[in-house]
């Protein structure tokens, strides 16, 4: 790009996130690598600016207006999409001049129809952004810029992406002057993120993050990284954003025992991975001693049809071997598992047999995600091999799944959300174990229990609330449930339903 030598160019990287989280992670290190190069910090001065998903574009717009930027790189993810579109649109329209660039997954699987689309939006990055986004800021030559996507004469070009190749040249969140100085402003304790490797080896056909080779920090590069979350008292828990955190033996050995180690205060060291890919007892073992007081497991699918349709593997002996093998090593650890409703080649009989296969292993709660056709993964791609048609706005939820008929969707749904806020009401959850375990031998399943009382329950209570599950997107999930359980009347409704349902059951 070129850029007027005579005066600094201001520039300000925008991530709007999630409340009680830290400074996102790409801003952060996108801004300490770029400012390592010398013409850079010389000619361009660079800020971050983050944004809470609540506050409103009015807000956000006046704050970023304010400033003399000549360059937004705005930071897009499937939930934040809607807004950046929004308020990139308003500061080209209030000065045409300002230059607007797109990152992030988001961004990276729609570049060329971003481009194409929106006309207010000047450059997509397509992949990781350090050494993309220092070429763009010193380059003349706009050809040479990696994962660059661009107009030229009025077509959109797109160029190859190039992976950093030595992640120890990026700068960790705790060297960064921004991150430090966001953390000691904020008003509570957050929930830190921090990354150990980037890419995935795995192809699941609904992720973006496969198929990606494995790159790793170095563990002298981490480690004072960690130390630094588990002392500052503005960190509650800290987050390993990795895809699989512990694949490797060796260096999950070391990290392992370091991390049990230096988390003095012992904070929770919270990351999603999926049992499969635990194959060594002595990792299990170090993983259950790591203080947590949760875990996160992907299952998503335990249907051998679903499975093989997304490319993913699925060993159950594995899973209740590794999940008994934490609950020995520590009793007091709170297992959640993940589950995604609507995949291809599912449907509502398999979907309630996943959850049966969850809900055997007593978890503390399940996730269930809807499915998500993100730009990037395969089933966005190639959507008609998958028998599924999608909404192009995010977040890309299903139209239809060949497999699972719209009416079964629903139930799955309502199903998740009546298991989610059973196992959000104290005692509920137990409650359903206990009678599990004392109707056993009667030819049932845990989850028929479940399905049972949701159908006792028509008619008599709705914890919807008067929504429809239609219109209640699974991220919702949370705060509908927070807001029924804030009723304490319609707990005791819940709970007295329960009994006279278990009454019904047991007599
Ligand atoms: C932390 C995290 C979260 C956090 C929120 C994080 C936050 N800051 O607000 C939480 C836990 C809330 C979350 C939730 C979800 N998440 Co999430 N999450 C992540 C995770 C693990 C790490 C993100 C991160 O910081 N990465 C590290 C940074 C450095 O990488 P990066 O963001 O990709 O940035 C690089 C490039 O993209 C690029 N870049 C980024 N910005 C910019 C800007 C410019 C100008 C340039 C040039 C380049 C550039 O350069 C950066 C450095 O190389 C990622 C997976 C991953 N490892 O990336 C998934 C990921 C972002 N999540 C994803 C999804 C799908 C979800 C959920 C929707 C899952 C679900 N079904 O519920 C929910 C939705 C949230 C909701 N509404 O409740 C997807 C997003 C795909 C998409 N199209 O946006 C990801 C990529 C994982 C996946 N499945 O593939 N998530
Ligand atoms: C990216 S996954 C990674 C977890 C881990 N690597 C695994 O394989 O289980 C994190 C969680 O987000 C949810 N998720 C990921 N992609 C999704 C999609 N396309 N639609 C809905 N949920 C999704 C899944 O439930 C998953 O457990
Ligand atoms: S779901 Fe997990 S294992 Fe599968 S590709 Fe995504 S990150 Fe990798």
């Amino acid at each position: 790009m070129k850029f007027n030598d005579s005066q600094i160019t201001s520039v300000k990287l925008v991530s709007i996130s999630f409340p009680g989280r830290d400074l996102s992670l790409a801003p952060v290190s996108i801004k300490s690598y770029i400012l390592k190069d010398p013409e850079i910090s010389k000619k361009f001065s660079v800020h971050i600016s983050q944004y809470d998903i609540n506050t409103s574009n009015e807000d956000i717009f006046q704050d970023l207006e304010t400033g003399n930027e000549q360059i937004y790189g705005f930071t897009v993810y499937v939930w934040n999409f809607e807004k950046i579109l929004a308020l990139a649109e308003k500061l080209k329209e209030t000065n045409p001049k300002r230059i607007i660039v797109l990152g992030g997954p988001e961004a990276s699987g729609l570049a060329e129809q971003i481009l194409v689309k929106y006309e207010f939006i000047d450059f997509v990055f397509n992949g990781e952004g350090e050494s993309a986004f220092k070429s763009f800021l010193t380059t003349k030559d706009l050809s040479t810029v990696p994962g660059l996507v661009y107009r030229k004469n009025g077509t959109v070009l797109s160029n190859p992406e190039a992976q950093m190749k030595n992640l120890d040249e990026l700068a960790l969140p705790y060297e960064s002057q921004d991150y430090r100085e966001y953390l000691e402003n904020s008003k509570t304790p957050v929930r830190a993120a921090i990354e150990t490797s980037r890419g995935c080896p795995f192809s699941c056909a609904y992720c973006t993050w496969g198929e990606r080779k494995m790159k790793y920090f170095s563990l002298e590069k981490i480690k004072p990284a960690f130390e630094f979350l588990f002392n500052h008292p503005k960190v509650r828990t800290v987050y390993i954003t990795d895809s699989n955190p512990f694949l490797r033996k060796e260096r999950s050995l070391e990290l392992l025992n370091f991390l049990i180690e230096a988390n003095k205060h012992k904070k929770s060291v919270t990351f999603e991975v999926s049992p499969e890919y635990l194959t060594n007892e002595r990792i299990v073992e170090l993983i259950s001693q790591l203080n947590n007081e949760e875990f996160a497991f992907g299952v998503q699918s335990t249907a051998p049809e679903v499975l093989s349709r997304i490319k993913r593997k699925f060993n159950a002996e594995l899973y209740r071997k590794n999940i008994k093998l934490i609950r020995q090593q520590n009793k007091a650890v709170e297992f959640w598992f993940s589950l995604i409703i609507g995949l291809p080649g599912d449907n509502y009989s398999q979907f309630i047999d996943s959850v049966d296969f969850v809900l055997k292993l007593k978890p503390e709660g399940i996730y269930f995600h809807e499915l998500l056709c993100l730009p990037g993964s395969d089933l966005y791609k190639n959507p008609s091999e998958y028998g599924i048609e999608y909404m192009e706005e995010p977040p890309h939820k299903l139209i239809s799944n060949e497999s699972f008929p719209h009416f079964e969707y629903n139930q799955a749904k309502e199903l998740a959300f009546l298991i989610y806020l059973l196992h959000r009401t104290s005692n509920l959850k137990q409650s359903f174990y206990d009678l599990f375990e004392h109707q056993n031998g009667q030819g049932l399943r845990l989850v028929d229990y479940y399905i049972q009382f949701q159908t006792f329950l028509k008619d008599q209570l709705d914890v919807l609330d008067g929504k429809s599950i239609q219109d209640l997107t699974s991220w919702f999930f949370e705060q509908t449930a927070s807001e029924f359980l804030q009723d304490q009347h319609k707990v005791e409704q819940l709970t007295h339903l329960y009994h006279s349902f278990e009454t019904g059951v047991t007599s």
